[in-house]
């Protein structure tokens, strides 16, 4: 008897219970976060999910939409066949058709924008989902577009720019050797479960936390010795208000300061601007908390400091209070040390795991010309740093046709609710798209103005590559056989190589040799990893990270050093005013005019990260959504009564660009005049109140979690 059907015997005792277990991942997050799974399989249908207690990654450990993964796959609303519109677009009238008719639309209609306004003119677009970017990236360089463009103009792609800008590369908390943590805004629980294991050891180990946001979670009351619960969108300030305190009281590393930066003394030119008093002013925070904050993180060190993906870059101001942030690291001493930050560069998707991998180069090796990508014009720093479109551009685009016109879009996974003003975005594909091709797995809001839909299976029912920390790599193998018609998205793509006929042998070939072709060198083929059903180590990685490569060999910088002042921003042209240092300025200076002040006097941070829900994807799966049964926004309880609010009072929230109803909430946990509400909801988006020019010159990411708005009771009928 095998191990795993030893499990089931010990769970369901006597022998024939016609179930089988077996293992695959659960992909609702990201892929940093892809957990392991037992399936527990009858007749062709999953009946119970549980996490591997063998894998690596988890241990056993699932979250709380991991538990909820067969809700997940099972979502009512899967797409069950390709369908072609009928109706209008937007109306959702479709009628089924075959996957080789699919195809053959699919071919005649990407080739007919080709011939007629150039390949540029066909964007590749993905929403969240990252597992099958590669072939996506490779097919549309090789199709001739330049325009592949991901959910990273939102994400995490901002604060790799702003380490690449600074230090040349980013660099992750070593927790298992810092004294002190200082989880800038950190919440663990919520966005990455997992990570909250390294900070119960430190605090075991008698190690310090400082935790920075502007609401009370579970990491700021369970791990905090010190909470500064900041003003929001002021963090830019806090950081050179501590810089000052820093260099004032002696307690940078001046010796790493002289040896490995650049441009000190305009930092501390910068920094002096921001005294005690005035940082308290603005982030709301006291004087004694600051300097205690400051003291122990250059004090207890080595001290290592997380940097969310997302939180702060979602501000305006947020490219450069990220900026700001790392340089603390450098006046420290704490870049590239033990127990400080220490690069760990990824291997797969983002996911360190200690060896290289040749994805990057199948990604970009056909990289088709000299166009410039949608939105490159107005954000050069972007363009120059990350090899994809800046899709907060879209819409603009789309609208002016300028500097040319997008006839087309691919898509997969992509869902307009990611952007803002996402109804204007609707809009304007209807108005300018002469084709739109979407693939999902389920019978989305965007894929109703799709006119070719394409159903996708989910990660238990397809085969995928993947590295994970601590040198693994895995091939999954499907659990069940892909539901109705889906099919798995690069099968897709290779497909459609093959009947497009495109001239790349790879692509035809296959993603399994895609894959191979991407992990040559490591000693293992994608035939040996599907041999285990858990990830397999892999012979030539190194793991962890070992910190000091980068301060013996030089900061892949123009300068070789860490550099306070960036010359890649100084190379940038400066009728575009980015400055090369982290400056500070208001994440609401766009929006600070007397009338829109006095109309809109809260500050909205939407899509901050609850444990029920990712983006727009779980909103509909039943057990998550009974967690939280409304789309509900949450106000401060003083607020609450000055405007004479009950918690589950319906609520109109608006801004200068939109308005939706939502329940409300009473909380203490975060400051008078700020608003919560979380995003992808279908009858509430809140990207609707986001203003499409709403953001950060550097990246140009969308001040998500930094707008003014509104709110107001609504009386029911
Ligand atoms: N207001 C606000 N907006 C935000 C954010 C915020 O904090 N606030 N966060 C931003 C960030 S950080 C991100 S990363 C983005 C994410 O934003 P989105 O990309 O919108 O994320 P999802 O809605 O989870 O996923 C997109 C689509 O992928 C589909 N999908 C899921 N699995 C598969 C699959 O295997 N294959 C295919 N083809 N499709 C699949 C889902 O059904 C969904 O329709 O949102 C950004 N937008
Ligand atoms: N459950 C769940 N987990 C997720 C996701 C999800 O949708 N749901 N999405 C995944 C994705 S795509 C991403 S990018 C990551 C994001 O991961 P995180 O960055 O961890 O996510 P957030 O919760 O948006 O932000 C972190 C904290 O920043 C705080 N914050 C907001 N504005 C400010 C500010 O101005 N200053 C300070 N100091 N703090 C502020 C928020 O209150 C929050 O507690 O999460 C990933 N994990
Ligand atoms: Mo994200």
């Amino acid at each position: 008897m095998t191990d795993l059907e030893k499990k089931i015997v010990a769970k369901i005792p006597g022998e024939d219970t016609g179930i089988e277990v077996k293992r695959s991942l659960c992909a609702i997050c990201s892929p940093g976060h892809h957990c392991g799974v037992d399936c527990y399989v009858k007749d062709g249908e999953i009946i119970r999910v549980e996490g591997t207690e063998e894998h690596p990654y988890n241990h056993g450990k699932l979250c709380t939409k991991g538990s909820a993964l067969r809700n997940y796959v099972y979502r009512k609303d899967r797409l069950k066949t390709p369908m072609l519109r009928v109706g209008e677009r937007g109306e959702g009238k479709f009628k089924e058709i075959s996957w080789d008719e699919a195809y053959q639309i699919i071919a005649e209609k990407l080739g007919k924008v080709k011939e007629t306004y150039g390949a540029n003119s066909v964007a590749f677009l993905s929403g969240y989902c990252k597992w099958y970017r590669p072939i996506l990236h490779r097919f549309c360089h090789v199709f001739g577009s330049v325009n592949f463009g991901t959910d990273d103009c939102t994400c995490s792609a901002s604060k790799v720019i702003a380490d690449k800008v600074t230090a040349g590369c980013g660099a992750g908390p070593d927790m298992a050797h810092a004294n002190t943590f200082l989880g800038w805004n950190y919440e663990g629980y919520y966005s990455s479960h997992l990570s909250v294991a390294g900070v119960q050891k430190l605090k075991a180990r008698g190690g310090k936390v400082i935790i920075i946001d502007i609401r009370e979670t579970p990491a700021s009351k369970n791990y905090a010795d010190l909470f500064l619960h900041i003003n929001p969108g002021t963090d830019g300030a806090l950081a050179l208000g501590m810089g000052k305190l820093i260099i004032d009281n002696g307690w940078a590393d001046m010796e790493y300061v002289e040896k490995y930066t650049y441009g000190f003394e305009q930092y501390k030119a910068l920094c002096d601007a921001y005294p005690l008093s005035k940082v308290s002013e603005i982030t709301g925070l006291k004087e004694e908390e600051i300097y205690e904050a400051a003291k122990l993180y250059a004090t207890n060190g080595p001290a290592c400091t997380n940097y969310s993906a997302s939180a702060l870059v979602h501000h305006i101001n947020g490219f450069n209070a990220h900026r700001a942030i790392v340089c603390l690291s450098a006046l420290t001493g704490n870049f590239d040390r033990a127990g400080g930050n220490v690069p760990n560069p990824p291997t797969y998707l983002h996911k360190p795991a200690g060896f290289k991998t040749r994805e990057h180069e199948f990604r970009s090796n056909r990289y088709p010309g000299t166009a410039r990508r949608i939105g490159a014009e107005k954000f050069p720093l972007w363009e120059a740093q990350f090899d994809e479109t800046q899709s907060m551009e879209l819409l603009n685009q789309l609208e002016t046709g300028r500097p040319y016109p997008i006839k087309a879009i691919f898509a997969l996974g992509m869902n307009a609710k990611m952007y803002p003003e996402t109804d204007h975005l609707l809009k304007a594909m209807s108005e300018n798209l002469d084709f739109f091709c979407l693939t999902d797995m389920f019978d989305t809001m965007t894929a109703k103005y799709a006119d070719l839909v394409l159903p996708a299976c989910s990660s238990v029912e397809r085969g995928e590559l993947k590295a994970y920390q601590g040198g693994y790599l895995t091939f999954t193998k499907p659990v069940i056989k892909p539901l109705y018609e889906s099919r798995s998205d690069v099968d897709i793509l290779c497909d459609l190589a093959r009947i497009m006929d495109l001239d790349d042998e790879l692509l035809k070939s296959g993603y399994e040799k895609c894959c191979d072709w991407m992990i040559e060198g490591c000693g293992l083929t994608v035939a040996d990893l599907k041999k285990s059903d858990l990830p397999v180590k892999v012979p030539i990685a190194k793991w962890p990270a070992v910190p000091g490569k980068i301060l013996e060999n030089g900061f892949k910088t123009k300068t070789g050093k860490f550099e306070f002042y960036s010359t890649a921003i100084a190379d940038i042209d400066p009728s575009f005013g980015l400055d090369p240092l982290p400056v500070y300025y208001d994440s609401l200076r766009d929006q600070n005019d007397p009338e829109t002040k006095e109309n809109y006097p809260f500050y909205l941070c939407t899509g901050a990260r609850l444990a029920h829900a990712v983006h727009s994807r779980t909103h509909e799966v039943p057990w998550l959504r009974s967690l939280r049964p409304d789309p509900t926004c949450e106000v401060n309880g003083e607020d609450a009564d000055r405007l004479g609010l009950k918690d589950g009072d319906t609520v109109e929230l608006y801004s200068p660009v939109g308005a939706i109803r939502v329940k409300c909430q009473l909380t203490w946990k975060i400051k008078p005049g700020t608003i919560l509400m979380l995003h992808g909801y279908d009858e509430a988006n809140v990207n609707n109140l986001i203003p499409r020019n709403h953001l950060d010159p550097y990246s140009g990411y969308p001040g998500f979690k930094g707008m003014r708005c509104n709110i107001r009771k609504v009386e029911r009928k």
